[in-house]
């Protein structure tokens, strides 16, 4: 599938200290520790309606990580999943009238278009479950031969389900106990129900054919991919295990992100799928967390039309920690506004501050878990001192200017 067109970095001289982030596995801030070429896995979206800023949130938490990594000088590659064959899509075409797969590509459409209209940079490698069907049907095929899988008694529809206890460390990612891992496998698209699966929490890896439902062959009989086996498959065979980062927001601690790395694990044993599981806090609008099945939304593109700057955007979501849930409100945008009104100002004056410092400041801010309200405090101060005292140093303004594009994404 096509990424989206890529977005210039400026260079910012200097360097700052490497990148440190939380693990929910480790449950502490440790470095990351990334060769010259840093791997990256986030979860896609899955495209049966437009971006709303709780997405907004997640990817431009991980882009963050992206740039910090190219500032650092590493090469970095980038991989992210398109969830396009799964039912909330059936669903939605079906009540529209419309084809799956072209709500899919048109939702697709409108995605790429935000992400480049915030200034996200795209991933390397943008994949669709629809074009990696072939790569799961390979991996269910040694899941099976392993024993880590196994077919339920049905012979209408002989499901292929994932032992959750096929690897020793199953649990370690979430870190959650038996009975939190069965109140979310059920609220979070499990089937504990299932009849045939020898335990309630174990894990769809191949839907068996259904009337009415998109199927492909394989050898263990036509189907549809499960979910956690599509994120398996795609970075598995893009960016291997022991990759840097696996991300995305925290509904997919568990079980998404639980099963990902334990089919990945029960099929290349002794190896962790991801060195480091991040996770972005969700964000909540109107007293409750943003979802499309609440529809409390804000979509990115309807802010875009109404002509809300997206550098604003950024720095509404910037205002708090990434990690920490959080509700946007009228406030949250007002007052990104006036930061970035703040922001231009002072950087479109002739001499400021000297801003090395400041620069150095936003650096080891973001490098500590990204830190953005510390980073963007450094930077208040500045901009209040170049408006109430101006500043002997012609140079500044510039970097400034170069320093928050490049590191946060925001255009002054
Ligand atoms: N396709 C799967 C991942 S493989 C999926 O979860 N799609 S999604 O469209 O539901 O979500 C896309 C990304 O946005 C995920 O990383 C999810 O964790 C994140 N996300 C969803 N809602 C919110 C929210 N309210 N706040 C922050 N992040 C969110
Ligand atoms: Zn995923």
């Amino acid at each position: 599938m096509q990424s989206w067109s890529d977005i210039a970095v400026p260079t910012v001289p200097g360097s700052g200290p490497p990148l440190r982030l939380y693990d929910t596995a480790d449950r502490q801030v440790r470095p990351v520790t990334p060769g010259k070429t840093a791997t990256m896995y986030v979860c896609g979206i899955t495209p049966y309606d437009a971006t709303h800023l709780g997405h907004a949130a997640t990817y431009l938490s991980f882009d963050l990580v992206n740039r910090l990594w190219r500032d650092g000088g590493h090469e970095v590659r980038y991989v992210q999943n398109v969830t396009d064959v799964d039912d909330p899509l059936f669903e939605r075409a079906a009540r529209d009238g419309i084809d799956w797969r072209d709500l899919g590509a048109r939702e697709v459409e409108l995605f790429r278009e935000d992400m480049s209209e915030l200034r996200v940079l795209p991933p390397a490698q943008y994949v669709g479950a629809i074009e990696s069907v072939q790569e799961v049907v390979e991996l269910v095929d040694k899941l099976l031969a392993s024993g880590a899988a196994y077919v339920v008694d049905d012979p209408e529809f002989p499901d292929v389900y994932f032992r959750h206890d096929a690897t020793e460390q199953f649990g370690y990612e979430s870190g959650y106990d038996r009975a939190t891992m069965d109140r979310l496998f059920a609220e979070r698209g499990g089937d504990p129900e299932r009849p045939g699966k020898r335990d309630p929490i174990d894990a769809l890896l191949w839907r068996a054919a259904r009337e009415g439902e998109p199927s492909w062959p394989a050898p263990f009989g036509a189907g549809r991919p499960g979910w956690h086996i599509e994120c398996a498959a795609i970075a598995l065979n893009r960016i291997g295990t022991e990759f840097d980062i696996q991300g995305g927001g925290s509904d997919l601690i568990y079980p998404h992100h639980e099963y990902s790395s334990a089919h990945a694990e029960a099929l290349v044993k002794g190896r962790r799928f991801a060195r480091h599981y991040v996770h972005a806090g969700l964000i909540a609008y109107q007293g409750e967390k943003m979802s499309k099945s609440r529809g409390n939304l804000v979509f990115v593109s309807r802010l875009r039309r109404s002509g809300t700057d997206p550098s604003a955007i950024r720095l509404g979501l910037f205002s708090g920690h990434y990690r920490q849930d959080r509700e946007w409100t009228e406030q949250t945008l007002a007052t990104a506004l006036a930061r970035l009104d703040r922001y231009r100002a002072a950087v479109a004056l002739a001499s400021g501050p000297s801003a090395q410092d400041t620069v150095a400041r936003v650096r080891q801010h973001l490098a500590d878990d990204l830190d953005t309200p510390k980073a963007l405090a450094a930077l208040d101060n500045w901009a209040d001192q170049a408006l109430a005292y101006g500043g002997p140093d012609a140079s500044a303004p510039a970097l400034i200017r170069d320093a928050v594009d490049a590191l946060l994404g925001v255009r002054l």
